[in-house]
């Protein structure tokens, strides 16, 4: 699947994309029963700090995964998602040729109270030597609208510099810009229908909303880099050997 010039010019003014129907409905149902799995394993074991940090602290009806870490390295199935040529081609149109998922989440935003994710900027967590080297492409498991807590994103933010960012003592894994920081920003909501991509560029600020719906709004986000980027200035160290080549350069 390829992006149209236009595309590409919107991305690159932007710093975001919406691509509709880049995979089946069918192969969204597949990779959510492959998640759901996985998760209600991982549920099970989690000891009470990791339960602070994957529990989703909005739903109090009943104990519900927030995320999951690196689905790309650790199940097949997502593996193939990540790898497949109709979101690679996209990629490496903007990234250029040679790219690798670096790291990769799933966010089950579950309904009825499924947390906000706050605004942040993915290139201060993982510090690229080049900031253009690092492309987010988050498939849409669910239909993702408004109600459902979809990505919002501020238009052209990734051609300014970076924001400072800062986590709560509690979460110090969730690293956020300041409210005050961006408080004249221009936010556009990102609906994308199930299967398809909302690609962002690593500098563009972005955040979601909490679930008010009565429908889950699960995604994949996988961050791929090109193979010459280094990662400078990460927040915390990230597990090179998790790192999974999708493509070799020419
Ligand atoms: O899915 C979300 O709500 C947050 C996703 C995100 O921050 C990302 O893909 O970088």
């Amino acid at each position: 699947m390829r992006l149209g010039a236009d595309d590409l010019a919107r991305y690159r003014a932007a710093g975001h994309l919406t691509v509709p129907g880049v995979f089946a409905p069918a192969e969204m149902d597949a990779a959510i029963a492959d998640l759901e799995t996985w998760g209600e394993e991982f549920l099970r074991e989690l000891d009470p700090a990791q339960r602070r940090w994957y529990v989703d602290g909005g739903v109090k009806a009943r104990d519900v995964l927030r995320k999951l870490d690196q689905p790309v390295f650790f199940r097949p199935a997502i593996r193939r998602l990540a790898c497949d040529p109709r979101l690679v081609e996209m990629v490496e149109q903007v990234l250029g040729r040679g790219v690798a998922v670096h790291f990769s989440q799933v966010f089950f935003k579950p309904p009825e109270g499924g947390g906000p994710k706050p605004m942040h900027q993915d290139n201060a967590y993982f510090g690229p030597s080049d900031p253009d080297g690092l492309i987010t492409a988050w498939i849409a498991l669910d239909d993702a609208g408004a109600e459902n807590g979809c990505m919002e994103f501020g238009e052209g933010s990734h051609l300014r510099p970076l924001h400072a960012h800062a986590a709560p003592a509690d979460e110090p894994f969730n690293l956020q810009v300041p409210e005050a920081a961006t408080a004249g920003q221009a936010m556009t909501l990102a609906p994308v229908p199930k299967g398809g991509v909302s690609f962002h560029h690593g500098a563009t600020l972005h955040r979601s909303g909490a679930n008010r719906s009565s429908k889950w709004r699960r995604a994949c986000a996988v961050h791929y880099v090109r193979h010459d980027v280094d990662f400078v200035r990460p927040a915390w160290a990230f597990d090179a050997t998790k790192r999974v080549a999708v493509s070799r350069a020419p």
